[in-house]
């Protein structure tokens, strides 16, 4: 098994009917300003370097922004908040993330989201986030080099939980640390939506120390 075949897998898979619809959906009613572009509407693989030390989850691709195009955290005002923390942060070469062909390499670290295709309202079901969980799994078995989990969100964060088999479920929280038993690590930060960060509750800074003690604990 290789990323190769299992980014082939994952752009193949169709076990969700309603995500297999709803990406189709979102592609047939692009937002005005995406008209006339062809959206990639299919399920979005992980993204990164191969060695990467450092894994950042989401919890699922946005409607215009991976489905559209078909690259992780690509295309919307959450990955140029991303991106930018993660170029200066030294893990991104440049500081936008617009498609896929934009020269983007990340250094030391890989990013994906737990449920692959664009879910409505993005709130998967938890059969999705079941069925998707085959993917996360076979990931990050393959990404042996990966030492933390940097999980955007509490359902990103609920996902790595519930991959590293956590019960209880520790709570989520900003800067939260959860040591797993392979010896990784679970980090929480808030998800870098517009919502979150027009409104102050994610700021750069805040973001950044979250990337500098990901890097750190990764290189430990
Ligand atoms: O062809 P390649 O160098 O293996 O890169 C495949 C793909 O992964 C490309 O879109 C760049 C990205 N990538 C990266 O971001 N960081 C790396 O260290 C290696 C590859
Ligand atoms: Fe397959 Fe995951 Fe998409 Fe469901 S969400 S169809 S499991 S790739």
């Amino acid at each position: 098994r290789s990323l190769g075949e299992l980014e082939r897998r994952v752009v193949g898979c169709r076990l969700c009917p309603r995500l297999v619809a709803h990406r189709e959906h979102a592609a047939a009613h692009p937002r005005p300003a995406f008209a006339g572009q062809d959206y990639w509407a299919r399920p979005v693989p992980g993204f990164g370097d191969p060695g990467a030390g450092v894994y950042l989850l989401g919890l699922a691709t946005s409607a215009h922004g991976g489905n559209r195009t078909g690259r992780a955290f690509t295309g919307n005002a959450t990955a140029d908040w991303l991106v930018a923390a993660m170029h200066r942060a030294g893990l991104a070469n440049q500081p936008t993330s617009e498609h896929r062909d934009d020269g983007l390499r990340l250094h030391g670290a890989w990013m994906a989201s737990a449920v692959r295709c664009a879910p409505p309202h993005d709130r998967p079901t938890s059969d999705e986030r079941r069925a998707c969980a085959r993917y996360l799994d076979a990931e990050l078995e393959l990404l042996t080099g990966v030492r933390v989990i940097v999980c955007l969100g509490a359902l990103a964060w609920n996902a790595a939980a519930a991959w590293a088999g956590l019960r209880p479920r520790p709570p989520f929280g900003h800067g939260r640390e959860q040591s797993v038993s392979s010896g990784r690590l679970l980090l929480g930060c808030y998800h870098p939506s517009p919502q979150n960060t027009r409104t102050g509750l994610l700021t750069e800074p805040m973001l950044d120390d979250v990337l500098r003690r990901a890097t750190a604990l990764a290189a430990l």
